[in-house]
Parts: C-alpha cells; structure tokens; sequence
C-alpha cells in the first residue's frame, strides 16, 4: 500500500440516490444488461500515460503536477507502478494499458530501454497479479523521443525503422508475458509536415511493410490477441497517414492485412477527422474492422485533441449503440486515454474523473442497450430500406447499367421520395438518455 491516496475507499456500487461522491451511481459491474454484465460490456481501462506519467504541460507552460514517483530511475518506475495499481485496486478497474515509455525510464541504448523494459514487464506482472487488473493493450511510444522527430516506421532514416522495430519487438515481447488482450499501433509521428521534403509513396509503403512485420512476429511468438491500429488525422504530425477508419481499411486492404488488423477508435480523434465517434464505429463495424475504444473527447471550441473524460451521456449512448451493433467488444474494451485537466492537482481528482467517467459510461450503455431492445430505431431502419427486398428490385445489382435502364423505362419508374423522419428518429433517443 502507498500513502498516495490516503484514506480514499475501495468504490463500489451504491445507486443513482446516493451523495457520496466516492461510490458508483449507475456503474454495477455485477447487473446484467442483455447478455452479458456492465462489467463485460464495457471493459474498462486506465491509460498509463496521462493518469501517472504526464507532468500537466501544454504548450505554454510545463509540468504542474508534483508527483512523488517523477524521476527517471527504475525507483521512481517501481514507486509509479505501485501507486498505478493502488488506483486500480480502489477503482474496481478490470484493465490498464501502457506504453513501454510510461513504465519504465530511459535508458543510454536500445538494449538498456529493452532490458529495463523486460524488469518492469516481470514488477507489473507482479502487481496484476496481486490486485487482479489485467492489460487491456501494450504499445510503444514510438512518438516522444527526438529520435522519432521525422517518424517510426516512416522514417527517411533507416536505422530509426530499424530502432523502432526492436521497441516494438520488445513490447509485443512484454504484452504477451503479461497475457494483453490487444496491441496497439498510433501512428504519431507516421505522417508528414511537408511535401517539399517528403515522398509519401515511399512513406506508406515503409508502413505497409513495418506493420506486415508486427503481424508476422506476434503471430510467430503466439501472441493470439487482437493487433489495433488507432487512426488520427494529425497532431502530432500536420497530416498523419492513419487519417480515419476508412484510409485505414484501404491500407490494410493494400498490404493484405485486413483480416488481422483491427482498429482502436478514440473519440477525441474522430472529432479531429472530421467525424462523430459513432460515424467511425458505425464504419468499422460495416467493414469488419471493429476492435477497441479510446473513450475521451475533445473540446469543440479549441480544436485540439484535449483528452477530456467523458461527460455527455447522449454522446456516450450513440457511440455504446455502435458498439453493440457491432457485436460489443470481443478482446477490446473501454479505455480512458484520459487526462486531468492540468490544474487539477489532487490525487482524489484522479480517482473522481475515472469515477465519474465510469457512472456516464455506465449511463449511455443503459440507453444504448433499451434502444436496442426497444427496437423502433432499428425496424424504422429496416423499412426504410425494405424496398429493396423484393426479387425484382434485388435483381438491379447484378445487372449492367444498359439493362437497369431499359427495365427502369419499360417500367415507367418514377420514384416518390419518402421521409427521413430524422426529428422524428432524434426524438425516440431522447427517450431513452
Ligand atoms: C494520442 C493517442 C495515444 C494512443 C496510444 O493521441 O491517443 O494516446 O492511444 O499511443
Ligand atoms: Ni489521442
Ligand atoms: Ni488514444
């Protein structure tokens, strides 16, 4: 036990009612919805990164948060681990997720990083075990360091493809020792800030390449979990290649990968494409592409990608709706690639913003799942498209352009336009958030 926390109590399960600011008021991880319980549906997971290692910067003023385990020795690593899982063990939280560079500190050379990566790999195991939260996803921060300025996988140098392969080797190595479900690729640094200095065909085949290894190496090593992509459309990078789910669905489909890479979707990024969240999850599940969620928005006035909690019930419902039509998660769940804001320095504020996070995701998957099972969204869709049920009209889509058009005079088709109904569709949800 660290004294980090204080005396903050393990949380649990007390009912909308209460106003105890430390229990759950609508996350029952044992209460059943549909088939499966809340805890199944949603899989939760603590992002490594911004709860234990971001120090509070932005880009006009640096750390703000004083944390005891900050340094860089393998100390510092143990002591970051140790207050990591007491917040996992108050949380309830099933799952974590890291990258190499949040675990363990930098160290003089490849081989230094990977063997401090290979101790803190056998300290966390140690620790899951002890409190029971298991890896949702590994990855490598392939981005922070200057050495990844210009790109990992994209990069003009060779040897910096070279480096960036043994780190994810030795990732890939550490998230299948300590059982993770997923492995995630970002592409932060795999885009461009000029063409003026850039051959993007050479890039993107680099990548295409680059992640055809991964693919190969986790399967030669048995790592039988899902391989994520996390698409983003910029920042850090002014265009990024993994702009979206479909620019990645025609990647994977150019390096024949798309039946053994999935994607990881982060609200905050569809935000920046351009998109909704639901609009990317909706997609990924028409294309078999659905895996894994990032659950943290944006502000929409700033237009940066803020890694807020989620606060917006409705927003959450439209996006568990995707997710459940998609099947729910499988080895993906509910990451909160989240961050304080950087003036909130207390250690129950990292404790509330999971809670409250929590409650609202809890919140939308309960509308989400009564959607569903109400089933008047779901038959409006259907009738909308039931003109297309019968033989005759199914027949358009295997006949060449010359034939529809003779059936369509001969016929005399003439097509009367039928409502939308979207006022009316809005207002069904609005019954149920
Ligand atoms: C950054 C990304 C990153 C990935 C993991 O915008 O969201 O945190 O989730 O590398
Ligand atoms: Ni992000
Ligand atoms: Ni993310």
């Amino acid at each position: 036990m660290t004294s980090f926390f204080k005396d903050i109590p393990e949380i649990t399960y007390e009912g909308a009612d209460t106003a105890n600011e430390f229990a759950f008021r609508h996350y029952n991880p044992a209460e059943t919805l549909g088939d499966r319980t809340m805890a199944e549906h949603l899989r939760f997971a603590v992002a490594y990164w911004h709860s234990f290692a971001w120090p509070g910067g932005d880009s006009f003023g640096g750390q703000t948060f004083e944390r005891p385990w900050f340094g860089e020795t393998m100390e510092h690593a143990r002591q970051k681990a140790d207050v990591a899982f007491e917040m996992f063990r108050i949380l309830g939280q099933p799952y974590y997720c890291w990258h190499d560079a949040d675990v363990r500190p930098e160290g003089d050379s490849l081989a230094e990083n990977r063997a401090r990566m290979e101790e803190m790999t056998d300290y966390l195991g140690g620790k899951m075990e002890e409190v029971g939260t298991k890896l949702l996803w590994g990855t490598a921060n392939l981005f922070s360091n200057r050495r990844f300025m210009s790109g990992a996988a994209t990069n003009p140098d060779p040897d910096v493809y070279a480096y960036s392969a043994a780190t994810v080797k030795y990732c890939l190595d550490a998230t299948l020792r300590l059982g993770g479900e997923n492995y995630v690729l970002w592409g932060g640094r795999e885009g461009y800030e000029t063409l003026l200095n850039t051959d993007i065909r050479r890039e993107r085949e680099q990548a295409g390449r680059f992640l055809c290894a991964v693919v190969d190496y986790a399967r030669k090593i048995g790592f039988n979990g899902t391989i994520l992509i996390e698409p983003k459309p910029q920042e850090p990078t002014k265009h990024q290649y993994d702009f979206d789910v479909c620019t990645v669905y025609g990647f994977l489909k150019d390096f024949g990968l798309e039946g053994d890479v999935k994607v990881n979707i982060e609200h905050g990024h569809a935000i920046l494409a351009g998109h909704s969240f639901e609009h990317e999850l909706a997609m990924a599940g028409a294309l078999g592409l659905f895996g894994s969620i990032d659950m943290n928005r944006n502000d929409y006035q700033s237009g940066w990608d803020t890694d807020q909690f989620p606060n917006s019930v409705p927003e959450v419902a439209l996006a568990y709706y995707e997710v459940l039509k998609a099947g729910g998660f499988t080895t993906g769940g509910t990451n909160f690639d989240a961050k304080l804001r950087r003036q909130s320095l207390e250690p129950e504020d990292l404790i509330l913003s999971h809670v409250g996070a929590m409650d609202v995701c809890a919140r939308g998957l309960k509308a989400a799942v009564a959607m569903l099972e109400d089933g008047t969204l779901e038959e409006a869709r259907t009738k909308r498209y039931a003109g297309w049920t019968t033989k005759e009209r199914q027949a358009l889509l295997t006949q060449p352009l010359d034939k529809i058009a003779a059936w369509a005079e001969a016929n005399s088709i003439n097509p009367s336009p039928v409502s939308g109904r979207q006022e009316r569709l809005e207002k069904i949800v609005n019954r149920f958030v």
